[in-house]
C-alpha cells in the first residue's frame, strides 16, 4: 500500500504541471484538471493494469476519458507513466505536439479515445466493456474477463442526454467490467451546476441498474476503498461519484482561495494567481516542469509490479493459447486490424430486391463468416433488415455475450458511440442500423468515427421518399448531401474521412458491403432503398463499383447524352433511356455509387466516365447537390428541393417526377 502522502504529493504533482501547461499555452482548462488528479492518480499509481513495454496488449485494463477538455489531468498522468515528455507537456497545444487541446486517440501513448463533445467520450467506454464482454465469450481466453474499463465522466457528460443510454445500456447488459468515476464537482463552464441539474444522480444510475459509491473524489483512501468495492462489483456496473473540487489548490492573485470557482474552468490562473497556486502546492513557479522524486519512486514501483501483472497474465494468456491453437489464431487476425476473409460467392441476391433486402441476404452471410462481427440496431432490425444478421445469432445479454447481435433500443447516437468504442477496444467488427432520416441523430458520432479512422460500418435503410405513407419526416432528402460532405472532408492521413455507399440494385449492394469490410481504414455508410428496384442490364459488371462510378451495361458508345445517378434512380434512368433511344438520341448511362470513391480515382478514369463536352443530366432523389459537381456546366440535375410529403411512394414518383417520362422530358430539354 502506497502512503498517502505520497499519494497527496503526486496528485498535487499532476495539478502543478496541468495548471502550468494552460499557463504556458496561455489558453486551456485548469480547474477540471486539478480536481480531478486525486482521482487519476490512484487509478494509474494502484489499478490500472497494462503492460509498460507493451502499449497494445489486448488484455490490458483501459481508461476511457469523456471530458477532453480536461487533457491536462491526462497528459500530466501519462508524464507520471512516461508516456510524455516535460518538453511535449510544456508544447500543450501548439501546432505539431502531441498535446493537442483536446486527447486524440494514440494507444502507443496511452490515449485510448479522442475526447472532446461531452457524452460521447463515456458512452465509448460502454462500447468498448461490450466488445471486452464479447471477446471473452466468443474467444475463451482468459485475459478479458480480467480487463476492466475505467471511465471518467464529468457534469458535462452526465447531462449530455446520451449519458441515460449509456447508463440504460451498460445496466440491461449487465457490464461489470466497467469502474465509471463521476468527477461531480459542482461547477461547469458557465454556471454553478445547480443553476441547470438538480436530479439526484446516484439514484438515477441506481435506477438504471448500476451499484453506485459515494465519496469525497479528493480523498486518496476513499478513492482507493471504493475502486476496490466497484471492481468487486457483480453483474453490475459500478458509478463512484466524487465530490470534488474544481481548481484544488489553487489560490488568487491576493492569497485568497480560487477553489470552487467557475473561472478555473477554462482560462489560465494568470500572473500572480499562477505564482501562489504552484508554491501553495509545493512546486516552483519559475520552474514548475519537474516530476518529484518521491512521485518518480511512487511510479517506478508501480512500473515494476505492472511487469509482473502482466507477465503473470500473459502466461495465462499463452496457456490458453496452447490449448486452444485454433481459437488464438482467429484472435490474432481480430486484432490484426485486416479486413476478414469472405466467400462472397455464398451471397445469393434476389433478383429485383430491394437494396435493403440485398444488405440482408449480405448480411446472413457476414454473420456465418465473420466470427468477430456484431451488428446492432436501433430498435429496427426486421425494416432495416439486420435481422439478416440477427436470424444467424442472437443478440447480446447480461451474463451472456454468446450472441453477435446489439440491441442498442431506440437511441441512435448511443449506438453508434457504442460501435465506435467496441472499434477502439479492438478485436471485434461494429456495425448498425437504423433508417437513413435518423442518421441525423448519428452525426456527431460518425464524425468522431472519421476523426479517429475507425472502420465502423453504418446501415441506412430507407432512404428516400420512397418512404412515402410515413411522409416527410420519415424521407431524407438533405441527408445524402450531408453524409457525403464526409466523403470530401480528409482525414489526416490525406484519405476521405468516410466511404459512402448507395448501391444501385440487389448485385451492386454486395459489392457495396464487400468494399465496406474491405475498408478497414475509415468509417463506411451504406445507403439502402426500402422498396424493390429493377435489376440493372444484364451483363453490368458489378465489381467496377469499386472505381465509385461506371458505366453500366448496354450504354452506347460515343454518347449524345450521359445519365447518372445512385441507387435506385439509376434503374428509373434505364427506363428513361429506352424512351430516349426510341427517339435516336444514343445514352450512356453511369452508376456513381459513391461520388468520393470516384474522385478518388486517376483523372483519366474520371475524364473517361464523365469526359467534358458531352451533355449530362443528373437523377437525385436528394438535393440536387448531391450530382451537381459531376454534372458541371453540361447538364442538369433533377432532384428533390422538399421534405416531401405522404403518400404512396408509386404515387411520389409520378408527382414528383422520378419517372422514365420525366427523364426522357428532361433530357430532351438539355439535348
Ligand atoms: C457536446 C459538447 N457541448 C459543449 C461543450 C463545451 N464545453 C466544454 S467543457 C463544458 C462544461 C463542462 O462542465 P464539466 O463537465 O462540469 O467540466 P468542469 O467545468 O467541471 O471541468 C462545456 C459546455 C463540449 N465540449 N461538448
Ligand atoms: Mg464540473
Amino acid at each position: 500500500m502506497n502512503d498517502i502522502k505520497v499519494l497527496n504529493h503526486a496528485a498535487d504533482n499532476i495539478r502543478i504541471l496541468a495548471a502550468s501547461m494552460v499557463e504556458k499555452a496561455k489558453s486551456g482548462h485548469p480547474g477540471g484538471a486539478m480536481g480531478g488528479a486525486d482521482f487519476i492518480n490512484v487509478l494509474y499509481s494502484e489499478y490500472l493494469n497494462y503492460d509498460p513495454a507493451d502499449p497494445a496488449w489486448v488484455g490490458r485494463d483501459r481508461f476511457f476519458l469523456d471530458p477532453g477538455h480536461m487533457a491536462p489531468m491526462l497528459y500530466s498522468q501519462l508524464a507520471l507513466i512516461g508516456k510524455f515528455s516535460l518538453d511535449e507537456l510544456q508544447q500543450l497545444r501548439q501546432w505539431g505536439s502531441p498535446t493537442p487541446g483536446h486527447p486524440e486517440a494514440d494507444i502507443q501513448r496511452g490515449i485510448e479515445n479522442t475526447s472532446g463533445p461531452l457524452g460521447q467520450g463515456h458512452t465509448f467506454g460502454i462500447g468498448a466493456a461490450i466488445a471486452a464482454k464479447f471477446l471473452a465469450a466468443h474467444t475463451g481466453n482468459p485475459t478479458f474477463e480480467k480487463e476492466t474499463i475505467y471511465i471518467y465522466i464529468s457534469d458535462g457528460g452526465v447531462q449530455e442526454e446520451i449519458s441515460q443510454g449509456a447508463a440504460r445500456i451498460a445496466g440491461i447488459l449487465g457490464l461489470d467490467n466497467v469502474v465509471m468515476f463521476y468527477d461531480s464537482n459542482d461547477i461547469q463552464l458557465s454556471t454553478e451546476t445547480k443553476v441547470v441539474m438538480n436530479e439526484d444522480t446516484a439514484a438515477k444510475y441506481r435506477a438504471l441498474g448500476w451499484e453506485v459509491f459515494e465519496i469525497c473524489g479528493n480523498d486518496a483512501a476513499q478513492i482507493r476503498e471504493a475502486i476496490e468495492k466497484a471492481k468487486a462489483v457483480k453483474g453490475k456496473p459500478a458509478l463512484i461519484i466524487g465530490k470534488t473540487i474544481m481548481g484544488k489548490g489553487a489560490l488568487k492573485e491576493d492569497g485568497s482561495s480560487y477553489e470552487a470557482n467557475c473561472k478555473t474552468h477554462g482560462a489560465p490562473l494568470g500572473g500572480n494567481a499562477f505564482v501562489n497556486t504552484i508554491n501553495h502546492l509545493g512546486g516552483n513557479p519559475e520552474n514548475p516542469f519537474v516530476i518529484f522524486d518521491d512521485v518518480k519512486e511512487l511510479y517506478a514501483r508501480r512500473a515494476e509490479e505492472l511487469k509482473a501483472i502482466a507477465a503473470k497474465r500473459k502466461a495465462e494468456e499463452a496457456a490458453w493459447a496452447t490449448a486452444n491453437p485454433e481459437k488464438a489464431a482467429a484472435q490474432a487476425e481480430w486484432f490484426s486490424g485486416k479486413a476478414p476473409k469472405i466467400d462472397w460467392t455464398k451471397v445469393q441476391q434476389k433478383s429485383g430486391d430491394a437494396t435493403r433486402n440485398a444488405s440482408a441476404a449480405v448480411l446472413s452471410v457476414l454473420a456465418e463468416q465473420v466470427p468477430n462481427m456484431i451488428c446492432a440496431s436501433a430498435d429496427l432490425s426486421n425494416s432495416d433488415k439486420t435481422d439478416g444478421f440477427l436470424k444467424k445469432t442472437h443478440a447480446l445479454k447480461a451474463g451472456d455475450f454468446s450472441g453477435a447481435f446489439f440491441q442498442a433500443g431506440v437511441a441512435e447516437l448511443t449506438m453508434a458511440c457504442c460501435c465506435i468504442g467496441m472499434a477502439l477496444h479492438g478485436g471485434v467488427i461494429p456495425a448498425c442500423g437504423t433508417f437513413f432520416v435518423f442518421s441525423d441523430y448519428m452525426k456527431p458520432a460518425v464524425r468522431m468515427a472519421a476523426l479517429m479512422e475507425l472502420p465502423v460500418k453504418f446501415i441506412w435503410t430507407h432512404d428516400a421518399f420512397r418512404v412515402g405513407e410515413d411522409g416527410p419526416t420519415h424521407e431524407p432528402v438533405e441527408q445524402e448531401a450531408q453524409i457525403r460532405l464526409m466523403e470530401k472532408l480528409k482525414n489526416h492521413h490525406g484519405k476521405n474521412s468516410t466511404l459512402v455507399l448507395r448501391p444501385a440494385d440487389a448485385e451492386e449492394t454486395t459489392e457495396a458491403w464487400r468494399l465496406a469490410m474491405e475498408n478497414t481504414c475509415t468509417p463506411t455508410a451504406l445507403i439502402l432503398s426500402r422498396q424493390n428496384i429493377a435489376d440493372l442490364p444484364a451483363g453490368n459488371d458489378y465489381k467496377q463499383a469499386e472505381r465509385g462510378a461506371y458505366i453500366v451495361a448496354g450504354s452506347d458508345e460515343n454518347p449524345d447524352v450521359i445519365l447518372l445517378a445512385s441507387g435506385s434512380e439509376v434503374s428509373t434512368l434505364v427506363a428513361g433511356a429506352e424512351l430516349l433511344r426510341k427517339d435516336g438520341v444514343k445514352v450512356r448511362i453511369v452508376s456513381v455509387p459513391s461520388e468520393g470513391l470516384f474522385r478518388s480515382q486517376p483523372k483519366d478514369y474520371q475524364q473517361a466516365i464523365l469526359p467534358a463536352g458531352v451533355k449530362k443530366f443528373g437523377l437525385t432523389a436528394g438535393l440536387p447537390v448531391n450530382l451537381e459537381g459531376l454534372v458541371g456546366a453540361d447538364g442538369s440535375v433533377w432532384g428533390l428541393q422538399s421534405f416531401g410529403f405522404s403518400a404512396p411512394y408509386k404515387v411520389l414518383d409520378e408527382k414528383l417526377g422520378f419517372t422514365a417520362e420525366n427523364v426522357y422530358k428532361q433530357v430532351k430539354a438539355i439535348l
